[in-house]
C-alpha cells in the first residue's frame, strides 16, 4: 500500500492514540512499525524523520507530525466532515482543555511511574518517585472522575478526538492499577474501547496479528509461550490480564493490534535471569 498517510507506530504506546483517531475516521494509512525494544527508533533513517527518536509519527506528503495530541488535533481539523471534532469554539476550546490535561497532568505521573520502575536503567530509577507520581495521578484524576458523572464523552454529547487520547491514558492508568477506585473513568474506558473501530486494549493482542506479524515464526515456535530466538531478544505471549508488572524487565516491550488477543513481549533478559 502506498498511501498519502503513514503511521509510524508501535502499539501499545502512545501512537495508539493516533491509530484510533484514523481508524475511527476510516482514513486510509500505512502503518510503519517502529520497534522500539529493537531500538529501530535510534537507526539513522528514524532519526532523520524523529530526531527526538520517538512514535508516533504522522507523515502527510511533506508534513511530518510528531507529537499524538498535535496529530489527532490536526486530523480532526484537516477532516471535519468525519466529524471527530466539535463545531462550537468554546467546545473545541474544552476539547483542547481535555486533551492538555490528559497529556500534562494524567500522563506526566504514569510516564514517571513507567520510567522509575522499568524504563530507566535500574541504577536510575528512584523508588521515592512512585508513590509520590501516584499521589500526583489520583489528585488530577479526581478531577475527571467528576467530571465524567453521567456523560458519555469528555465534551458535549458525542465523541471526538478528545476521547481517544484520555481513554488511552485511562487504559494506560488501569495498567497500574490506578483506576481500581474510580468507576466513572472505568465505565468510560470500557466504553470506549467497546467502540468498533477502537484499538485494543493495552494488554491485549490478537492472534490475527500474531499470525500475521514478521514476527510471527517466532511466536509460532515458542514454546509454552517463550523461547529465545537466535540473536533476537526473548518472546513471550501471554493472555488477557496479566499484570504488566510482571514483565518488569531492563528492557522490554510489548504489541498488541485486534481482538481477540494476545500480547507478545520482547525482554533482553532471559525470564530465568529476570530475579
Ligand atoms: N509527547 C510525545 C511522547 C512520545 C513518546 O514518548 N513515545 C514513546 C512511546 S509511548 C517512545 O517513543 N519512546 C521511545 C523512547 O523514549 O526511547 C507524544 O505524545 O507523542
Amino acid at each position: 500500500m502506498n498511501h498519502t498517510l503513514k503511521l509510524y507506530e508501535f502499539p501499545p504506546t502512545r501512537s495508539i492514540r493516533v491509530r484510533w483517531a484514523l481508524q475511527e475516521m476510516q482514513l486510509d494509512f500505512d502503518s510503519i512499525l517502529v520497534n522500539l525494544p529493537a531500538r529501530e527508533h535510534h537507526a539513522s533513517e528514524f532519526l532523520k524523520i524523529n530526531p527526538a527518536a520517538k512514535v508516533p509519527v504522522l507523515v502527510d506528503g511533506d508534513l511530518v507530525l510528531i507529537e499524538s495530541v498535535a496529530i489527532v488535533l490536526y486530523l480532526a481539523d484537516k477532516y471535519p466532515d468525519r466529524a471527530f471534532t466539535p463545531t462550537s469554539v468554546a467546545y473545541r476550546g474544552l476539547m483542547a482543555q481535555w486533551l492538555l490535561f490528559a497529556a500534562t497532568e494524567l500522563e506526566q505521573p504514569l510516564w514517571r511511574i513507567a520510567r522509575h520502575t522499568r524504563l530507566y536503567p535500574a541504577a536510575r530509577r528512584l523508588a521515592a518517585e512512585i508513590p509520590i507520581a501516584r499521589d500526583d495521578f489520583c489528585d488530577m484524576a479526581k478531577v475527571l472522575e467528576a467530571h465524567l458523572k453521567d456523560r458519555r464523552f469528555v465534551v458535549g454529547d458525542t465523541v471526538c478526538v478528545a476521547d481517544f487520547v484520555v481513554a488511552y491514558t485511562l487504559d494506560w492508568a488501569n495498567e497500574v492499577q490506578l483506576l481500581d477506585a474510580s468507576p466513572e473513568m472505568r465505565g468510560y474506558m470500557d466504553r470506549m474501547y467497546t467502540r468498533p473501530k477502537a484499538p485494543a486494549r493495552t494488554t491485549t493482542v490478537s492472534r490475527h496479528w500474531a499470525r500475521s506479524h514478521p514476527l510471527k515464526s517466532d511466536l509460532a515456535k515458542s514454546r509454552q509461550g517463550r523461547r529465545r530466538s537466535s540473536g533476537k531478544p526473548w518472546l513471550e505471549a501471554r493472555q488477557v490480564g496479566t499484570p504488566l508488572a510482571e514483565y518488569d524487565g531492563q528492557n522490554h516491550g510489548h504489541a498488541i493490534c485486534e481482538q481477540p488477543a494476545v500480547t507478545v513481549m520482547w525482554r533482553e533478559t532471559p525470564p530465568q535471569l529476570r530475579h
